[in-house]
C-alpha cells in the first residue's frame, strides 16, 4: 500500500465549471471577431465536447455540423488564429471573477498544501487558462502552488489519450500509485485511467450522464462542511465533503 503522494486536477468542470458560460462564450465572441455566422449554443456545445481541444473541436464542427462551410487549404490556420482570438476572449472573461472554483475545491487544496501533499495539475485546455483561472478564481500567485502544470498541446494526443496524465506522472517522478486524479468526464476518466490513475469524478450539467465505470467514487462535487456533496456511486467512508482522511481511505481501499 504507497502512501499518497500527490494529487492530480483536472481543470475544466472539476476545479471551475468553466465551459458553458466560459469556453463556449469565448468561442463565439472569436467567432463574431472573425465575422463568422457559427454560433455555438448550449445544446451543440455539448455535442462539440465530446472532442477535447479547443482547435481540434473547431475542426469538429466543420466536419461533423458545419459541412456547409467551404474548408480549404487555409482553414487549418484560420483555426489557428481564431483559437488564439478565442484564448484571448476567455482568459478576459477569467480576469472579470466571473468564473468561480467549485465548491471544496480551494478547501480541499490547502490542507495538501498544509500537510504536504503534492499538487498537480493535467489539462487539455491551453496553458494561459490555467494559469488566468488560478490567478484569479484561486489566488494570486497560485500558479506557483502546483508542482506541475501540464497542459494543452505539450502532448500529441489530447484526453482521452492519456498522455497529458503520464506526462505529469514523469515530471513529478511519481508512480500512479501514489497519486489520486480529479476528473468530470467520460474523456478525463478514460485518461486518467489510461495512466493507471485512482480518479474521482465530480460530475456538472454536461457531463452528469457520462459513463464513469472504474471511478472509486463518482459526487455531484467536492463539497463543503456546511454544503455536503451527493455520492452518485461509491463508498464515502461516512464523509460527506472531500477531505484528505477520505481520499486516504479512498486511496487504500
Ligand atoms: C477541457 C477541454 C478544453 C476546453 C477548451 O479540458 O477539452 O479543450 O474545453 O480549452 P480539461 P482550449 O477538462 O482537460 O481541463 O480551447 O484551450 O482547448
Ligand atoms: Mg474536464
Amino acid at each position: 500500500m504507497s502512501k499518497l503522494e500527490a494529487l492530480i486536477f483536472d481543470v475544466d468542470g472539476t476545479l471551475a465549471d468553466t465551459e458553458r458560460d466560459g469556453h463556449r462564450v469565448a468561442f463565439n465572441k472569436a467567432f463574431k471577431e472573425f465575422d463568422l455566422d457559427w454560433n455555438w449554443d448550449e445544446a451543440l456545445y455539448g455535442k462539440l465536447l465530446a472532442v477535447t481541444g479547443g482547435k481540434e473541436r473547431m475542426a469538429f464542427y466543420l466536419k461533423e455540423f458545419n459541412t456547409s462551410y467551404p474548408s480549404d487549404d487555409n482553414t487549418v490556420e484560420m483555426i489557428k488564429e481564431l483559437h488564439k482570438a478565442k484564448t484571448r476572449h476567455y482568459t478576459e472573461l477569467l480576469a472579470t471573477g466571473e468564473i468561480p472554483l467549485r465548491p471544496g475545491v480551494k478547501r480541499l487544496i490547502d490542507e495538501a498544501r498544509e500537510k504536504g501533499v503534492r499538487i498537480a495539475i493535467s489539462t487539455t485546455t491551453t496553458p494561459e487558462n490555467v494559469t488566468a483561472l488560478l490567478e484569479h478564481a484561486l489566488a494570486p500567485g497560485s500558479s506557483d502552488w502546483f508542482e506541475v502544470i501540464a497542459a494543452g498541446d505539450i502532448v500529441p494526443a489530447k484526453k482521452p489519450a492519456p498522455d497529458i496524465y503520464n506526462w505529469a506522472l514523469e515530471k513529478l517522478d511519481l508512480p500512479a500509485e501514489a497519486c489520486l486524479a480529479f476528473e468530470d468526464s467520460r474523456n478525463g476518466i478514460l485518461s486518467s485511467q489510461g495512466a493507471n490513475l485512482k480518479t474521482i469524478i465530480t460530475v456538472n450539467g454536461y457531463t452528469e450522464k457520462d459513463n464513469f465505470d472504474g471511478a472509486i467514487i463518482v459526487l455531484d462535487n467536492m463539497g463543503e462542511p456546511d454544503k455536503e456533496f451527493t455520492t452518485i456511486n461509491g463508498n464515502n467512508f461516512g464523509h460527506s465533503y472531500i477531505n484528505l482522511d477520505m481520499l486516504e481511505k479512498l486511496h487504500n481501499a
